[in-house]
């Protein structure tokens, strides 16, 4: 009989900013994590997690991997993560604030999945302002990795080989924030582009997937923008997933799994959820024949592959 696993994948605890990995046969999915008790009533949240499934419904997980008690620089915002691997290490990209204020993005390292993870010692990216959050990483075949960040503009810099440093004379490139790229929108750019970018390739065509605000608009909705190049210009797609969930913010992660195309996002709806108790969820989509996603329609869950 068919199995079928039903939305928010975790229930256990409060889950947001799902960024899954395939490696091997099995999906890995890293989290945020709200927890129970809201501090200053913000988004309290000190630790990542990870969890993993093989067939989209039973899912293990892995506890926590990476915490702000592992970082030495950093005080607080344990927010938006993504993982790659490379040579058999696996680097995680965290954003988080730094002792004293200010934001940065940190790298975990480790020799396997599910950690535990290790700070680099240092910032990866620091540009001392607040567009250093929500990293999203992409190796192309040509062997050069890119990270995306920023909120509200989107910003990146071309990984060294070695995944924890990145290279200085390109330094940090501004994206320019246009219309034609991010459709007009309510954020500070004028754009609707907003946060939590996710950026990849599919059939030769590079795909950056985000967090956006419509006009007149103060919660998320999701929506893409394609590029033949990894540095852009980029082009307005559409919208992925119209502003669901009874939250302000969404956060997209796209992955192919076992010949599946999967869209991870967060909503409120587990009990007492809300702005600060987000929970993960996942629908299952198709590309149009020219490589156009159209708007994915709400989502009670996947069923087993
Ligand atoms: O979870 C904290 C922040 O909220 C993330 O960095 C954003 O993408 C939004 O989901």
């Amino acid at each position: 009989m068919e199995r079928k696993h039903e939305n928010p994948i975790i229930r256990s605890i409060y889950t947001a900013d799902p960024a899954p990995m395939v490696y091997g046969d099995t999906l890995y999915l890293y989290t945020t994590h709200d927890e129970d008790e809201i501090i200053d009533d913000f988004y309290t949240m000190f630790d990542w997690r990870c969890f993993s499934t093989k067939n989209m419904v039973d899912w293990t997980d892995h506890g926590k991997i990476f915490s702000l008690d592992d970082i030495d620089w950093a005080e607080a915002r344990a927010w938006a993560p993504q993982a790659i691997e490379r040579n058999g290490k696996f680097y995680l990209y965290c954003p988080v604030q730094k002792n004293g204020g200010g934001i940065a993005i940190a790298v975990g390292i480790a020799d396997n999945p599910t950690g535990p993870f290790k700070d680099l010692g240092h910032p990866l990216v620091d540009e001392g302002d607040w567009n250093d959050i929500d990293p999203t990483v992409y190796l192309d075949d040509d062997g050069q990795a890119y990270l995306y960040f920023g909120n509200p503009e989107l910003r990146y810099v071309r990984l060294n080989e070695d995944m924890v440093s990145y290279d200085k004379e390109t330094g940090v490139v501004r994206i320019p924030m246009t219309e034609e790229s991010f459709n007009k929108g309510s954020h500070d750019t004028g754009t609707s582009y907003g946060e939590g970018p996710w950026f990849y390739k599919r059939n030769g065509l590079y795909y950056m997937v985000y967090a956006a605000f419509a006009v007149d608009e103060h919660d998320e909705h999701l929506a893409y923008s394609t590029s033949e190049s990894p540095t852009g210009p980029w082009k307005y797609g559409g919208v992925l997933m119209t502003t669901e969930g009874g939250v302000f913010t969404n956060h997209p992660g796209i992955a192919e799994f076992k010949g599946h195309n999967y869209l991870f996002y967060h909503t409120g709806q587990l009990p007492d959820g809300g702005m600060y108790h987000r929970s993960v969820c996942v629908a299952e989509f198709d590309y149009n024949e020219d490589g156009s996603i159209d708007t994915i329609p709400k989502c009670d869950g996947v069923t087993e592959i």
